[in-house]
């Protein structure tokens, strides 16, 4: 059903109708919201609101239409739109049909004006209108003009604001009702209803009456139905509690100097978002764009204090060592924000007040001598939900190693570089702790393989494996999902239910390292998924590794 035979039908039935102006789309969308059965796009309100200019003609066809088709377009109710006078002749009445039919309007108003037209409630003005004749023509050229036959074409006279008297005022209305208008606006500007309620008694005709009583306020939707009015038209006083709220707000924001003294003059963030739909917009996204990782965060925890790299380390933590003119910090934030993920946490502990992370939320951890990575990490507990990346503060990853490691399906995955086995034997024996792993299905040299190898689980993890059992290293990242990050809480408040106990490796939760919990996920039977990498990554625990750093790194 078109909205034109929605207003048709609303018309047909009995009693008084009333419909409300709207001055922009989000105010026909309060108007819908309050209950009101029809919007009117008004003239008086638009060119007030959206250009602060008067109603005098001065938006041009094409600047109204639009305006009540952005109206139109964000209510389901049925708009009447405040044609002026056709903006013109019979002629220019001819496409204003045509356009505001195109833009879905409801029902189109004309007024005997001439133009440019002046409006009707600016006292002192010397008013002229257009012969009854003419605007008759006017209307039969609207009435022929409609493609839709539902479309309601009010003819308005303004012989009674003109002065021109209640006689001319029937007799123009007996032209426009025979002209073929489908409802007859009798506009006035008397202080009282009385001139519209003796027009109403003196109309013999059956085309229904529409009243706007702007300047006669006192006048009740019932004396206004009893008359037998029936339409009614509310026009501007949304725009005029708008703009008392407008300067309310600004008179307190002018006061105070604080926006938290604006809370009983303002509305919520949150309503604003509802009345413009942000959950449909999200709905969208979450169905159509391509997934990203815009619902990953990262968690990097960078607390620790560094020793190994003193005297590099006196004042800043490690996260914090410049290489070739950018911390080791930013550069985690970069690789994740080239790879989408830009919801960032950083913990913080060792010389806090050091650490610079641009867009990044900073958490905590101000027992970082007494505590492990764990308490780093849940220091941090708050971001512990939904999807997030997990990064040691100190390694830096080429991106290609960071997308595997979000792309890869599984709830706990983490990333494992294969080198470690062609380097065991130089390595051997370990100048400093090494996060060893020995996975299910490690890849093997004989056997070439494409994508990703989704089948090889963690089995062992831990600084104490016997190095030659190894079958790769923990590179410092990894990705949980939703049900990952539930998992990882509910491993750790086991851990911390039971007493500072010991955990894996550690002795005590507090200061376990964050394999230990993934040996305690693993042992729980949850499937750790194991990406493989092969080197792409750097630690900067000792000073061989800063300078391997400033070395390797180009830019
Ligand atoms: C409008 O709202 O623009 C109207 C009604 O046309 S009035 O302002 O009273 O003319
Ligand atoms: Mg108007």
């Amino acid at each position: 059903m078109s909205k034109a035979q929605v207003l048709h039908e609303l018309l047909a039935r009995p009693g008084l109708v009333p419909a409300v102006g709207a001055h922009d789309a989000l105010s026909a969308k309060l108007i819908e919201a309050a209950g009101f059965p029809v919007v009117w796009s008004s003239s008086f309100t638009v060119s007030a609101a959206q250009r602060a200019m008067p109603d005098v003609n001065l938006l041009t066809m094409t600047e109204t239409v639009e305006a009540a088709a952005h109206i139109n377009r964000a209510v389901g109710l049925p708009v009447i739109a405040d044609c002026d006078n056709g903006y013109g002749n019979a002629v220019n009445v001819v496409r204003t049909v045509e356009e505001y039919e195109r833009a879905g309007i409801a029902g189109l108003c004309f007024e005997d004006n001439i133009f440019p037209k002046k409006c009707s409630l600016y006292p002192g003005m010397r008013r002229e209108l257009l012969s009854a004749e003419e605007h008759a023509g006017k209307i039969r050229a609207a009435k022929r003009a409609q493609r839709d036959p539902a479309t309601v074409i009010i003819a308005r006279t303004e012989a009674l604001i003109a002065g021109w008297g209640m006689a001319e005022a029937l007799r123009r209305a007996h032209a426009y009702a025979e002209a073929g208008a489908d409802m007859i606006l009798m506009h006035s500007k008397a202080p009282t209803a009385a001139e519209v309620l003796e027009f109403m008694r003196r109309w013999d005709r059956p085309t229904p009456i529409v009243v706007v009583p702007t300047l006669y306020p006192a006048v009740t939707f019932e004396e206004l139905e009893a008359a037998g009015v029936k339409l009614v038209i509310w026009a501007n006083q949304v725009l005029r509690g708008a703009v008392k709220g407008i300067q309310a707000t600004l008179e307190t924001l002018r006061r105070a100097r604080r926006l938290s003294a604006l809370d009983d003059h303002i509305v919520t963030l949150e309503e604003i978002y509802r009345h413009v739909g942000v959950e449909e917009f999200k709905a969208i996204e979450r169905e159509f764009l391509p997934r990203g990782q815009s619902d990953t965060r990262a968690v990097i925890i960078g607390a620790g204090s560094g020793k190994s790299l003193l005297p590099l380390t006196q004042d800043r933590p490690k996260c914090m060592l410049d290489i070739k003119g950018r911390t080791v910090l930013e550069r985690q934030l970069d690789v994740l924000r080239a790879c989408g993920v830009q919801d960032i946490a950083v913990v913080r502990g060792y010389r806090k007040e050091t650490v610079v992370a641009p867009g990044a939320r900073l958490y905590d951890n101000d027992a970082y001598e007494e505590t492990g990575e764990l308490a780093s990490l849940f220091a941090a507990e708050a971001e512990l939900h939904g999807r997030f990346a997990f990064l040691y503060g100190d390694v830096l990853f080429e991106r290609a190693v960071l997308e595997k490691v979000l792309r890869a399906p599984g709830d706990v995955v983490i990333a494992v570089d294969r080198a470690w086995v062609d380097q065991r034997d130089r390595l051997l024996p370990l100048a400093k702790p090494v996060d060893l792993v020995v996975t299910s299905d490690p890849p093997r040299p004989s056997r070439r393989s494409l994508g990703e190898e989704e089948s090889d689980r963690l089995v062992r993890i831990g600084q104490r494996l016997p190095p030659d059992a190894a079958t790769g290293e923990f590179i410092g990242l990894a990705c949980f999902s939703a049900r990952g990050a539930e998992l990882l809480r509910e491993a750790w408040a086991r851990a911390r239910a039971a007493g500072d106990g010991p955990l894996h490796e550690a002795d005590r939760a507090s200061t376990a390292a964050f394999t230990d919990i993934l040996q305690a996920l693993v042992d729980a039977g949850h499937p750790v998924t194991c990406v493989s990498t092969y080197k792409g990554w750097l630690e900067i625990d000792t000073f061989e590794d800063y300078q391997r750093a400033w070395a390797e790194i180009r830019s």
